[in-house]
C-alpha cells in the first residue's frame, strides 16, 4: 500500500480539477453527501465575488470507487468548472499588467511570457475546491475512528473573535457557525466582519485574516519525532503555507510563546484513571498551548493550527505596477475576484489540515483494507492502555 497522499491538477477556467488520493484503504465508506456539502461550503462565505454564482461543485469519482467505498486503487476525482473559457481569447484575453501579491510577475518571468494568464489560471485559489475533495475523502477516514474537524475564521479584517473551542463546546459552535455566512460562529465578531468586507468592497479594497482549525478525537503518538519529515507540525506548517494566499503559519499558542517563560507555555501532565478509554488514554492537560503537539507528535489534546491569510491580491482600485511588454507604469489589471475569501480559506484549512493528520494516521495504522488498519488501531489503543507491559528497569536487578 502506497502512503496516503494526493496531487490536484485544472485550470481556474479550463474543463474543471481533478484530485489523485493514493493509500487509501479498501473498504472504505466514503460519505458523498459530507463531501459535497464541504465543496458547497467552501464556495460560500461572506464575501465571495460573482463566481461563485456560476459553479456548483461537487465531486464525480473517475476512478478507485466502486458502489460508494473504496477499492484501495488510486482514487480520481472530477470537479467540473462550468466557466469553461481557457481557450476563448476574447473571454479570457491575455493580462500584461501583474497584481502586486498575485503570482503574476513571478510566474510571467518563470515560464517566459508576458501574459500573466499563463501563470494566474493554476496559481487561481480555484484549485482549492479540489485539496479539499481530497481532505473530506480523508476525512471519511478519520471518523471512523472518531476523529474530527472544526475551522472557523478567528478573524476577517482585522475583527476578531475571542470565542474558546473545546472538545465540549465545538459541535455546538460549528451549528452557530454553519449558520452564519461568515463562518464565525460569534454572531456580535460576524457582523463586524461583515461590516469590514463591507467597508473593503465600498474602497475598492480586499481583506485578509486568520483562520484556525481544532482536530478532536485523535490519540497519542500520531507523527514522529525520528525523522523531521515526519513531524505532524511540519506537514501542517507545509500544507497550510501551500494554501493560496496563506502567508504564516502557528500551532497552538504560535508565536505568543517567545515572550512568555517555560513555566507558563508548557501544558502541566496529569493522569485522570476514569478517562483511560477515551482517546488521550487518560493523560490530561489542564491547556493546551502545545496545541496538541509535542516532538511532532500528538499528545492527545486537540491539534490547534492556524493560518494567516493575506488580502486577496485582485483589488478594484490596482495598484502601481507596469505593463510587461512596455516596462511603462499602470494600474495592476482588475478581474473579477473575491472581496475576501477568508471564510472559504476556514473550509480549506479544516480539509487540508484533516488530509494531513490523515498521512500521518497512516502511516502508523497503514493495511489493505479497513479491516485491517482497524485491527491496527485497536491492538494499538488496547496495548497503550494497558502499559507498563513490563516492569520499570530499576526493578529487575
Ligand atoms: C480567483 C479569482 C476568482 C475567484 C477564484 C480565485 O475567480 P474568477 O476570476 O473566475 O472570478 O472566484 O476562486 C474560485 C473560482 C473558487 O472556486 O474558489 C483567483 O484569482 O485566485
Amino acid at each position: 500500500m502506497p502512503p496516503l497522499d494526493y496531487q490536484t491538477a485544472g485550470e481556474s477556467h479550463g474543463p474543471g480539477l481533478v484530485t489523485t488520493v493514493t493509500g487509501l484503504p479498501a473498504g472504505l465508506d466514503l460519505d458523498e453527501d459530507f463531501i459535497n456539502a464541504e465543496l458547497r461550503r467552501r464556495q460560500g462565505g461572506y464575501g465571495r465575488g460573482g463566481r461563485q454564482r456560476i459553479e456548483t461543485d461537487r465531486v464525480e469519482w473517475l476512478t478507485g470507487v466502486r458502489r460508494g467505498r473504496t477499492t484501495g486503487a488510486p482514487l480520481t476525482i472530477f470537479i467540473v468548472n462550468k466557466d469553461s473559457r481557457l481557450d476563448d481569447l476574447a473571454r479570457t484575453p491575455p493580462v500584461y499588467r501583474p497584481r502586486p501579491g498575485h503570482a503574476d510577475l513571478a510566474g510571467s518571468v518563470k515560464w517566459l511570457t508576458t501574459d500573466c494568464r499563463e501563470t494566474l489560471e493554476r496559481a487561481s485559489a480555484r484549485e482549492t475546491a479540489a485539496r479539499t475533495a481530497a481532505g473530506a475523502v480523508a476525512r471519511c477516514l478519520l471518523r471512523e475512528f472518531g476523529i474530527e474537524a472544526f475551522a472557523f475564521p478567528r478573524s476577517i479584517g482585522g475583527e476578531r473573535t475571542d470565542v474558546a473551542v473545546t472538545a465540549n463546546n465545538w459541535r455546538e459552535l460549528r451549528e452557530l457557525r454553519n449558520a452564519s455566512d461568515t463562518y464565525c460562529p460569534d454572531s456580535e465578531a460576524s457582523e463586524r466582519q461583515r461590516e469590514a468586507v463591507r467597508k473593503a468592497k465600498t474602497e475598492k479594497d480586499t481583506a485578509g485574516g486568520l483562520v484556525e482549525c481544532h482536530l478532536f478525537g485523535c490519540p497519542p503518538g500520531i507523527g514522529s519525532c525520528t525523522d523531521w519529515r515526519d513531524k505532524l507540525d511540519a506537514r501542517l506548517a507545509y500544507a497550510v503555507m501551500g494554501i493560496q494566499a496563506f502567508k504564516a503559519v502557528e500551532i497552538g499558542l504560535g508565536r505568543a510563546c517567545a515572550d512568555l517563560p517555560g513555566s507558563a507555555v508548557h501544558d502541566p501532565i496529569a493522569f485522570d484513571p476514569a478517562k483511560i478509554d477515551t482517546s488521550t488514554l487518560g493523560f490530561v492537560r489542564e491547556r493546551n498551548n502545545a496545541g496538541g503537539l509535542e516532538g511532532g507528535m500528538t499528545n492527545g489534546e486537540p491539534v490547534v493550527v492556524t493560518g494567516t491569510m493575506k488580502p486577496i491580491a485582485t483589488l478594484l482600485q490596482g495598484m502601481p505596477s507596469v505593463d510587461l511588454n512596455t516596462k511603462q507604469p499602470e494600474r495592476s489589471a482588475y478581474e473579477r475576484s473575491d472581496v475576501s475569501a477568508v471564510s472559504a480559506a476556514s473550509v480549506v484549512l479544516e480539509n487540508v489540515a484533516a488530509f494531513e493528520l490523515a498521512r500521518c494516521f497512516r502511516e502508523k495504522f497503514s493495511g489493505d483494507s479497513m479491516t485491517e488498519t482497524r485491527a491496527q488501531f485497536d491492538a494499538f489503543m488496547q496495548i497503550a492502555r494497558t502499559l507498563p507491559l513490563d516492569p520499570p528497569t530499576a526493578t529487575l536487578a
